[in-house]
This record gives C-alpha cells, sequence and structure tokens, in this order.
C-alpha cells in the first residue's frame, strides 16, 4: 500500500494510536505489528491477489493488526459482526469465498465446526504472526480492499466491496469536513463491522494520526468515567446511544450526572447518525450538555454523503449538505432530477466514495446504479438549502438501534419455526431504538406459541437485535386484492 494511506502509521511515531483496557499501543507498535502479521499472511507468496480472509475479532489491537495486515499484503478484508450467531456466518463465509478466517480463543472455538465443513482455515493472530517484518507488495488503490454485508430488500445481505480508493475518500472527507487532528482522543465502542465504526471513528481516528479508545461493547460506567475525566474531545454515535446515555442519567445521582455533562460540554464534537436523530432529542442534549449534535447521513455503500457543518448552523431534523468531493441529487419517480426546493425524491450519490460492486452479484450491483448514480433508496428533501431525510422508499428495511435489518430476511428464519404458517415482519416506531422489530404471526393449525418460547428459539439463530421484540398473533395475515400482505395495513393491527 502507499506511504499515502494513513500516513501516521510508521514504525517512527510513538504517538499513541490505541487504547485497550490499560494497554497503550503506539503508532510504531502498530506499524511494526501489521508488518509482521501481512508478512505472515503473506508466507512467502508475493501477493494474496484479493484473497477473502475474514476475521470475528471484537475491538482491539489484533482487530486493527488484521484488517491493515491484509490490507499490506493485498487479500480483501471481511471483518465480520462477533455478536452473530454462527448460523448467521455461514452465508457471508459462502458468499465471498472465504477462503482463511482469523479467531482467537472463544471466537476460535465457536467457528471451529462451521469453518471445517466449509474448509476454511481457522488461525489465531498469534498463528500467522510473522518473526519479522519481509517484503510487501505495491497495492495500486483501485484494487479491492475490504467486503462489508448489508441487509437489503433482498432475503440474504450482500457484500459491499470498496477499494482503497474508496476507502481513501470516505475517510479524507471527513478528516477535512470535522477538522480531525492529532490531538483528538475519541471512545470507540460501536460494532466494528459497519462503517460507522470502522470509517468514521477507527479509520479517520488512525488516518488523522489520533487517539482511539476501544471498548467491546457500549460500557457506559467506563466510558462516562473517561468522559468526566475528560480524556475525550471527540464523541460520534447512533441515536439511540445517547437516548441510552440520557436514560442512564435517569439511575444515578444529580451531581454525577452534571460532571458527566460537564465532560461532554468540553468536547470539541458530538456526532449523531446511522439512523434519524429525533429533534426531542437533539433538543435534550444540547440542553444537558451544551452540545449541538452534528447529524450527518451515510450509507454502507457510499461512507458518509451529507453532514451538517463543523463550523455554522446544525439544523434539527436534518442532515445538512453534500459533503465536499460527493455529487448528490434527488430525482423524482421518473428518474428526473428534482432541481427546487421542498419536493420529496430518492437520494442519488457519485463520488469517489462510493462502493465498487455487490460481491459476485452483478445484476444487483447495475440494478442499484442508474446513469452513473447509485441508487440509495432514500427519500429526502431540501428545505433552505438544507437536506432533510424523509424515511425510505421500502418498507421491509427497518433501522434499529443504527442496525440496517431486513424484514424479509427475519422473516425467513421464523418461517422456518415449527409452529409458524405465515409471518410478516415490520418495523414500529420507539422512542429508544428508532424502530422496533414486531412480528405478526399466523399459527399453524393447532400449533400455540409464546413470545418467550420464539425469543429463545431465535437466539441461536440471529443476532440479539435482529429478534422481534414483540409478536401478534393473527388469524390470517391482511392481504390486499392481489392476496399480497399490505405492511401497512400491519401497522393498524397493533
Ligand atoms: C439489543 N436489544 C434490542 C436491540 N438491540 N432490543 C430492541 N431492539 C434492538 N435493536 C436488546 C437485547 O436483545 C438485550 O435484551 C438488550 O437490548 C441488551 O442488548 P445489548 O446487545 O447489550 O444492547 P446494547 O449494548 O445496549 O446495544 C445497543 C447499541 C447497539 C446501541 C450499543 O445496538 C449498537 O451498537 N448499535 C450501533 C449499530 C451501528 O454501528 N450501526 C451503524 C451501521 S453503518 P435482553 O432482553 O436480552 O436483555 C450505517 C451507515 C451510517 O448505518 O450512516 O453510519
Ligand atoms: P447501512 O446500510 O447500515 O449503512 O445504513 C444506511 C442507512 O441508514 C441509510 O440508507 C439511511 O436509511 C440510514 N441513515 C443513516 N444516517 C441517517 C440519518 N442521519 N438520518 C436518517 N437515516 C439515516
Amino acid at each position: 500500500m502507499s506511504a499515502e494511506f494513513f500516513p501516521h502509521l510508521r514504525n517512527e511515531n510513538p504517538k499513541t494510536a490505541l487504547v485497550e483496557g490499560d494497554q497503550e499501543y503506539s503508532y510504531a507498535e502498530v506499524n511494526a505489528r501489521i508488518d509482521r502479521f501481512a508478512t505472515g499472511l503473506l508466507n512467502g507468496k508475493a501477493d494474496l491477489e484479493e484473497e477473502r480472509i475474514a476475521f470475528f475479532i471484537p475491538a482491539s489491537l489484533d482487530y486493527v493488526t488484521v484488517m491493515h495486515g491484509v490490507w499490506r499484503a493485498g487479500g480483501i478484508a471481511i471483518p465480520l459482526n462477533v455478536a452473530s450467531a454462527v448460523a448467521e456466518l455461514e452465508h457471508y463465509l459462502t458468499c465471498a469465498s472465504v477462503t482463511r478466517m482469523i479467531a482467537n480463543g472463544k471466537y476460535q472455538e465457536s467457528l471451529r465446526e462451521l469453518c471445517a465443513s466449509l474448509n476454511i482455515e481457522l488461525v489465531s493472530v498469534d498463528d500467522v504472526l510473522a518473526d519479522s517484518a519481509g517484503a510487501l507488495p505495491a497495492i495500486d488503490e483501485s484494487r479491492r480492499a475490504m467486503m462489508l454485508f448489508t441487509s437489503g430488500t433482498t432475503n440474504k445481505p450482500k457484500g459491499v466491496v470498496s477499494t482503497h480508493k474508496t476507502i481513501k475518500a470516505q475517510i479524507t472527507t471527513l478528516i477535512d469536513a470535522w477538522e480531525w487532528t492529532e490531538d483528538d482522543v475519541i471512545p470507540l465502542f460501536l460494532p466494528l463491522h459497519h462503517i460507522h465504526g470502522i470509517i468514521n471513528i477507527l479509520s479517520c481516528g488512525l488516518w488523522a494520526g489520533a487517539t482511539v479508545h476501544l471498548f467491546a461493547k457500549f460500557d457506559i460506567p467506563r466510558i462516562t468515567e473517561n468522559v468526566i475525566a475528560g480524556t475525550y474531545n471527540v464523541f460520534m454515535a447512533v441515536p439511540t446511544i445517547y437516548v441510552k446515555l440520557i436514560q442512564y442519567f435517569e439511575t444515578i445521582d444529580k451531581a454525577q450526572v452534571e460532571k458527566i455533562c460537564d465532560g461532554f460540554r468540553d468536547m470539541r464534537l458530538n456526532i449523531s447518525g446511522s439512523a434519524a436523530c429525533p429533534v426531542k432529542l437533539f433538543k435534550q442534549w444540547q440542553k444537558l450538555t451544551g452540545q449541538v449534535l452534528l447529524e450527518r447521513y451515510g450509507m454502507t455503500e457510499i461512507g458518509m454523503g451529507i453532514s451538517n457543518p463543523y463550523n455554522g448552523e446544525r439544523r434539527a431534523g436534518c442532515v445538512g449538505q453534500p459533503l465536499p468531493g460527493v455529487q448528490c441529487q434527488l430525482f423524482d419517480e421518473y428518474d428526473q432530477p428534482i432541481k427546487e426546493e421542498a419536493l420529496p425524491g430518492e437520494i442519488r450519490i457519485k463520488g469517489d466514495n462510493v462502493f465498487l460492486e455487490y460481491w459476485d452479484n452483478p445484476k444487483a450491483t447495475k440494478e442499484s446504479f442508474k446513469d452513473g448514480w447509485f441508487c440509495t433508496g432514500d427519500v429526502a428533501v431540501v428545505e433552505d438549502g438544507y437536506y432533510r431525510i424523509m424515511g425510505r422508499s421500502s418498507v421491509d428495511i427497518i433501522k434499529s438501534g443504527g442496525y440496517k435489518l431486513s424484514a424479509l430476511e427475519i422473516e425467513g428464519v421464523l418461517l422456518t419455526h415449527e409452529a409458524i404458517a405465515e409471518v410478516a415482519v415490520i418495523g414500529v416506531e420507539d422512542d429508544t431504538w428508532g424502530e422496533a422489530v414486531v412480528a405478526v404471526i399466523g399459527l399453524k393449525d393447532g400449533a400455540s406459541l409464546t413470545y418467550e418460547d420464539l425469543k429463545s428459539w431465535c437466539t441461536d439463530r440471529m443476532s440479539s437485535y435482529k429478534i422481534p421484540k414483540a409478536i401478534k398473533i393473527v388469524d390470517a395475515l391482511p392481504r390486499n386484492a392481489m392476496g399480497k400482505v399490505t405492511k401497512p395495513a400491519l401497522k393498524e393491527l397493533l
């Protein structure tokens, strides 16, 4: 990879890059370890030639080592969700034709059977690390670098492939727009299989020469302790995190709340994104902490597209304006660009920030572009120069806790339950999660089902955030004259 990538990751740089528990790692240490890992991956080869290497590792030095090691050795990095049910992983591994899987300890154990059945080599980070760094290939930035899985309007998630150039564009745009510097210190508690955690926090932080504090999960007491100590000056999260912080404030004493809020007040920037930030939440956060949340809009396929300004008016309920280098245009249902304000249309995006392709799926790739524009499926309107997101064009996409979920994927799993004859999954507005997953179920003749039974049945089959939070048993799902289930009508049943 060229030296222009992650310029602070150098052997001579003593600055702290990562903090993990009470361990600190300098850029020099991280860099040397990445080189050793890349060397071990190559194991004598000159270049991995886009071999797909998956990893099942929580936020840690090892995660960073593997991601960058794969990049430097010429592979495609596939970070997997460590909160996935193992049953969910088979699709990712087969879809991407993964040949090697990196996982440590208990994570490795949980994958042993699956990897053996798919003929995937399962190794730990230590197994791969070479004793010293060897020669690494020069990687052209047009080459594929990363594959992230995203749910869509189809049953199974698709692999979104970005190149080194895509990743560079996504990172450098944000570094300029949000004025990242080496002095920044940021906590990272979001999952590391999505761009919010990977690009906006971890990669921007490391590219800028900042310090990133790694947490395996959103550990409110530890994170707020550091907020009080003034450790962080930047904070980025999904709206649910701000809701959970406010809920936490209601459970602790007032003096402590004030200290935490003062810690936030002293930061240079608080960002919300990945799902709509309700105006009520924006105002509550401002009242508590003095911070005017900077809301921005993005997507796995494009990185960040639209953002409120770092300097200037941050408008509640709006996502701001297209970021520099990102072309953004609203289109009507006849594929005509909308030139006037106040008329809603689909957001379409062009620019170096846009992904290359859906892996092994030329049909889906082709269908998602029109005249070179990537069609996001999100509907927005421009008002007084600012974009406001109105929703998605598909009811089958649910955003819950910042996760994009496919109703069809969840329905597909639920339909394998022996008691369920038919099912429709919908997202229902929820103060904490944005939307909560609800399943409307028709049972087989003579069958019965309790919510608790279904929840425990789901636990081995899907990640916790996909499990329906409520079910409604009906005699038959409402259908229109064409015999199709009408999801909006379902909401009225609840
Ligand atoms: C978890 N639970 C949910 C839930 N998720 N309940 C309803 N809806 C959900 N979505 C339940 C669990 O089942 C469990 O219940 C309890 O909450 C605690 O689970 P947990 O996993 O410990 O939850 P928590 O750690 O509090 O998770 C909340 C969260 C997490 C906000 C930290 O959802 C999260 O990390 N979200 C961020 C996802 C993200 O990064 N998205 C960005 C995608 S990129 P019980 O009953 O078992 O106790 C993107 C592009 C862009 O969107 O623009 O950025
Ligand atoms: P993902 O595919 O998981 O990357 O999720 C991307 C989707 O999240 C977008 O297509 C939007 O629907 C949604 N999203 C991201 N940011 C915002 C925001 N600020 N407001 C509303 N929706 C958002």
